[in-house]
């Protein structure tokens, strides 16, 4: 199916938002924006912002968090039109991620239109996430399988976290998977751990292209981070690659090239 039937099948709105940008921009990129400051931050996302479906973001990374910066940052998702998903990885019990979520520093809930949790302390992590998230409209994703060498999300595990999901699909729009786990199109799958040139980093990450993740594996959304903005790129060319080769990808699935 394409992007745009699959958007009309989503009764969560962010994730049928997701499919719409997804359709109108041509775009399956989503970039993961790991740098420190606030105004490399800004101005990465600028630069991006017409390539990319969505921006993820680790909030907690930036040393000169403000109020202000999310402000500017909802001024950039305006401008270029793209979700925003904070990478939380929410991983405790019902009571304590409802508090992660909506309250400290960074007020996730208020801004975030998807966050990621990890399936680990069971349903009550959901729960909780959906207390918070549900009346406001946003979306969640689980961590079913991780792109780390050596990852403990497989096998049964990666089973129960897909089961987890059916139980709550109000709330649950997809996961963080490498491959599509469901034969059915109920659910989202973005996969991280995608780069062109390199295979892996020196921290365990491990790299699949884009074509081995829509085309092979039949996922929905590429995440690429340093594979962008990594030392001496040039950001707009590099977004741009990681743009084509993900739509191409994509419409050779759907069987259009
Ligand atoms: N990420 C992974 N693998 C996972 C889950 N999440 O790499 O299984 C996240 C990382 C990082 C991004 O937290 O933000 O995706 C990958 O960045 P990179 O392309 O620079 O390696």
């Amino acid at each position: 199916m394409t992007y745009s039937e699959r958007a009309t099948k989503f009764t969560n709105k962010v994730a049928r938002e997701l499919f719409e940008i997804v359709e109108r921009k041509k775009t399956n990129l989503a970039l993961a924006l790991d740098v420190t400051t606030k105004q490399e931050f800004l101005n990465i996302t600028d630069s991006v912002g017409p390539y990319i479906c969505c921006l993820k973001t680790h909030i907690d990374i930036l040393v000169d968090f403000d109020d202000e910066l999310i402000e500017q940052l909802k001024r950039l998702q305006a401008k270029h039109s793209f979700l925003i998903f904070e990478d939380r990885k929410f991983a405790d019990i019902g009571n304590t991620v409802k508090h992660q979520y909506s309250q400290g520093i960074y007020k996730i809930s208020e801004w975030a239109d998807i966050i990621d949790a990890h399936s680990l302390p069971g349903d009550g992590i959901v729960s909780g996430l959906k207390e918070v998230g549900l009346p406001l409209g946003r979306g969640l994703l689980l961590l079913a399988e991780m792109s780390s060498k050596g990852s403990l999300a497989t096998g049964s595990y990666t089973d129960a976290t897909v089961e987890m999901a059916q139980r709550h699909k109000d709330f649950v729009i997809g996961f963080i998977a490498g491959r599509k786990l469901l034969m059915n199109d109920d659910f989202v799958t973005m996969t991280p751990g995608v780069g062109l040139d390199v295979t892996k980093d020196g921290l365990g990450q491990q790299y699949r292209t884009p074509r081995d993740v829509i085309l092979e594996s039949g996922s929905d959304i590429i995440i690429v981070g340093r594979g962008i903005y990594g030392s001496g790129k040039d950001v707009i060319a590099e977004a741009r690659r990681y743009r084509d080769v993900g739509w191409n990808a994509y419409e050779e699935r759907i069987g259009k090239k």
